[in-house]
This record gives C-alpha cells, structure tokens and sequence, in this order.
C-alpha cells in the first residue's frame, strides 16, 4: 500500500495505551477522552478504507459521547446511505484500534484490505464532526492526521448534531441521483426541515409554546438555528441549556432541576449530540407526567394508521422497540391500534434494520432514540398514487410532508420534535390528550457495577439471561409474584456495568421487584 510509510510514522504520534482493549459498541467507541487519541487515529484509517471500498463514496465519522459526562468523549463511523457502519466492518474498526505496535497496525491494515479485497487504486472521501465536548477539538485533529497520512480527501463540518452529520452525508452520496436526499450543506438540512414542516401545518400556522432543554449540548445552538427557519408563527420555541438533559428526565421521571412546569405547558429535553428527545408535562393537579420514547411512537402510530386509512392505501405500519419498551406501550400498539411490533435488541442499529421491514416502520427507544422510516415502495406509492377525493388528497400530501420533515437516516431530536409537534397542531391536542392513550406501567431502572460485565449473557432480545447460569431462574420466580411484573438484566454496551429493568401493576412493586433483583446481581 502505497502510503503505509505515512500512516506508520504519523502513527508514532498517538501511540495505543498499553494493554488497552477497545471495541466497537452499539454508540461506536466511548470513553474518558484521554484515552482516544490512538483509536480515533485509527477510526479515521478506517473510514477511509471504508470509503476506498465502496468505491470513493463519502462516509462520515462524528465525534460524540452523546450523554454521558463531559470528560468522556467516542467516535463512530456513518455509512454513505446515513446509516450505522455495516456490522461486519465494526471487526475491521476493532482489529485495528487493538493492534498492539505499528507492525501490527499495518498487518490489520493489509490483512482488511486483502480480506474485503478493496482495489486501493482511486479516491477516498470522509467528512467528520463534533459535539461541543471540550476533548473534541483534538481529536478532530487527531482524525485528520490519519486521513492525511493515508490520503483521503476529507472535510470538516465542525460542530454538528450527530443527525445532522447523518443527513450531509446521505445528502453528499445522492446529489446528482434520481431520489437526492437534500443540499448537502447544514442550511439544506434547516430547509428540509422547515418547508416540510410548514407545509404540514398550512391550515394552522398558529403553534404552540415548547420548552426545549438542550442539556448543554450541540442542540442548543442547532435549534435556535432552525428556529430561525421556522418562524415563529409556526411554532414557538423556548431554548434553555440546563445540564441534565433527556437522560436524567427519563432515569429520575422528573424535570430538571430548576425547571417549574406549569400545568399542560409541554417541555422537552434532548441528549448532548441531539439524537434522542422525550417529553413531559406536568398535569392539572401539577403531577410530573414524562412523554418517552414509548409515548412518541404511540402518537406516531395512531397518527400514520389514520393517515394511510385516509389516503385509501395499502402500506404496512409496524413499531420496533425495544425490552426498555414499557409493557402498557406493547399493549397500547398490539391490542388497541392492532399493529405489529418487534422487540430486538438495544442499540439504534438493530431497531433501525428491524423497522425497514416495513413499508412505513417506527422505532424508538424508551430513552427517545427514534425515527419513522419509509421504504421505496411507500415513497414511490406516495409519490404515483392518485387521490379521488380532497380527504384522500390531505392525507396523501401529509405523508409526504412527514417522509421528508422525519430524518430516514438516524433518530434525530430537532426532526422529531417537530414530528410531535406537527401531530399535536394537527390533532388539536395538547400533552394530556397524546398522553391518555395509554397509562404507563410503573418501572424502575437501575445500574450496578460487577466484577466482570461479560458473564452476563442474554437471549430473546436481551429479556432473558443465559449466563450466570441460575440466575434466570430467580429472576422469574421473583417475578411471578408481582401483578404485571416483568423485569430482565443486561450487560450495557455502552457502559462498564449491568442494567437492572422491573415494572409491575403498582410504583412500590416495581421499587421492591427491582431491588430484590439488584441484590441478585453480582
Ligand atoms: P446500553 O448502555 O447498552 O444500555 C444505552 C441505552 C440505549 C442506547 C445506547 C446508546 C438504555 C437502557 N440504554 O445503551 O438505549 O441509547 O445507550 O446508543 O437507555
């Protein structure tokens, strides 16, 4: 390989932590920052041998710890469709951020170009981005380095949301094709956006007051940003920069400190990189009442039921979630809409690839990661089908609002914000109607740190444990005695501890169930 000499000595400047194991998580790499200067080095080889191998297309790599604290930071590829890195590649980014010496690094690198027989004759394309994390400045420059030494052509699109790099690079590969995806430039993005969303809302411009907190992150300036786009007779936004953000609303089912809510005014907190969103309210006898993940694919759900109805097509709805999902959601989607829903593992990408089953597929996390994605043949139906009556018309032309106001590629909070709020104007509903679909089960989540996460082993999509063996068994035998009990643990993917999930019929169940089984765990 003609540029290996490069890639050694600029290698020798972000030299692997020894010993350190490192691998390619459902949010890509995460960790304290000082330890990620040699893996982002090699993340960056990486995507450009990605890119080498789809011949030149453009793949983005973002920089991003999403929630987790500020000391941290990650990395993680995009692939030129928008979508996550192909699985099969998460070995390849492994294999490199683990080879121990430069001799190693290079044999990774000869050994993933012979095994996915990439031709490395012609052009490498990366674009890269960032949260506002302080860490990220560096190892931008660190990503850079490695695109330099082995000759890749890359841009840097400075900071973005974590959708928003997923859109430019979506946008990137189809300029010039018979479906492009948008200008590919950050303002395309805004424009997108706010045409679809204003078009969606033309009988009533007149939107309503949110409250967005940005939980400090990227999505603060991002959102003042499209607001401006927006105008404010569509929808007025509020944007303050409290510190929690959607993580800490949803793990403590309460507001961020500091924040009063006023009776049926809607709130909503994002993540750090803007990727997830949820909503909460407080209700007429001023109780704090969250609106997930779980309750924003509800509303979805009901809302694309009725449109397709309407537009007197034949197009298959169906929700993914996830074991998070809580149980009166499931019930909600299975036994009053009469949907069908798929429970698969955590981790956007596996809800992402189960959702494009559908012809219109919603998925989102509890946590608020999510998106609705339509499938070539809704958008094309969508596009030739011909309405015989003004109702079939107003729905037609809604889907077609909401197929370009959703982000296809990635869950993305500023896009499903103003997918809920596009619903609710339509609806005439505030929170408290969206909210009565259904009544959550009471749940608690926990975390505990063991001696060693990898002897916890799931099956069924995470609900059941394999290994440490036994210990199934009395997690069932607890559960059996609880009204609606259900509860399951998990090794995190993106944290070194295990996850502890209980709900039952009544809140002081789901405390108990949930504390017996913590005492389980070790
Ligand atoms: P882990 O750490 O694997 O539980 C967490 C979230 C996921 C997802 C990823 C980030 C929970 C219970 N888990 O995963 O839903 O958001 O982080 O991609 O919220």
């Amino acid at each position: 390989m003609k540029n290996i000499g490069n890639i050694i000595s600029a290698s020798l400047r972000h030299p692997k932590p020894e010993g350190a194991t490192f691998s390619y998580g459902t949010a890509g790499f995460r960790m304290q920052a000082d330890f990620l200067d040699s893996v982002v080095y090699r993340v960056g080889l990486s995507a450009a041998l990605r890119s080498r191998k789809l011949n030149g297309q453009t793949v983005g790599v973002m920089i991003t710890a999403s929630h987790n604290p500020a000391p941290d930071n990650g990395i993680k590829l995009v692939d030129p469709q928008g979508g996550m890195l192909e699985k099969s590649w998460e070995t390849y980014v492994t294999s490199l951020a683990n080879a121990e010496t430069d001799e190693e690094l290079q044999k990774e690198i000869e050994k993933i170009v012979k095994v996915t027989k990439i031709d490395m004759q012609g052009g490498m394309n990366v674009i890269y981005a960032r949260d506002t994390r302080p860490s990220g400045e560096v190892l931008a420059q660190t990503l850079k380095d490695a695109l330099d030494a082995i000759g890749a052509t890359s841009t840097d699109h400075g900071v973005k949301t974590t959708p928003q790099l997923h859109y430019l690079v979506r946008a990137l590969n189809t300029v010039g094709t018979v479906s492009p995806y948008g200008e590919p430039t950050e303002s395309g993005y805004y424009q997108k956006l706010s045409i679809a969303f204003r078009k969606l809302l033309k009988e009533k411009p007149r939107g309503s007051t949110v409250y967005v907190d940005c939980a400090n992150g990227v999505g603060g300036p991002k959102l003042r940003e499209l607001k401006k786009y927006l105008g404010e007779e569509c929808l007025d936004l509020v944007i303050t920069q409290d510190d929690c953000g959607a993580d800490f609303v949803k793990t403590f089912q309460k507001p961020p400190p500091g924040t009063k809510l006023t009776p049926l005014q809607r709130h909503a907190s994002l993540d750090g990189d803007a990727d997830r969103i949820i909503y909460y309210y407080a209700g007429q006898d001023g109780s704090f009442r969250l609106l997930d993940g779980d309750k924003i694919a509800g509303l979805a759900a009901m809302f694309f039921q009725d449109l397709v109805k309407s537009a007197g097509i034949d197009l298959k709805i169906g929700i993914v979630q996830t074991a998070y999902a809580n149980g009166n959601s499931t019930n909600y989607l299975t036994k009053t809409l009469k949907l069908p829903v798929t429970c698969v593992a955590t981790g956007v990408k596996h809800l992402h690839h189960a959702a494009q089953r559908y012809d219109i597929g919603i998925y989102f996390e509890a946590n608020g990661h999510g998106t609705v994605l339509f499938s070539p043949t809704a958008l094309a139906l969508l596009e030739t089908h011909e309405a015989s009556s003004p109702a079939q018309h107003s729905a037609l032309e809604s889907l077609r609002g909401l197929s370009n106001l959703i982000n296809q590629t990635v869950g993305d909070a500023l896009s499903d914000l103003l997918l809920v709020e596009a619903i609710l104007a339509s609806k005439g509903w505030g929170p408290s109607e969206w909210d009565s679909a259904y009544t959550d089960l009471p749940n608690r989540l926990f975390k505990k740190v063991v001696k060693d996460q990898s002897l916890f082993v799931t099956t069924d999509a995470e609900r059941k444990l394999v290994k440490p063996e036994g210990l199934q068994e009395k997690i069932d035998e607890l559960v059996a005695k609880y009204s609606d009990g259900r509860a399951f643990v998990r090794a995190s993917g993106t944290e070194d501890l295990v996850r502890i999930y209980a709900e039952a019929k009544t809140r002081s169940e789901a405390d108990d169930l949930g504390m017996r089984i913590m005492a389980l765990v070790s």
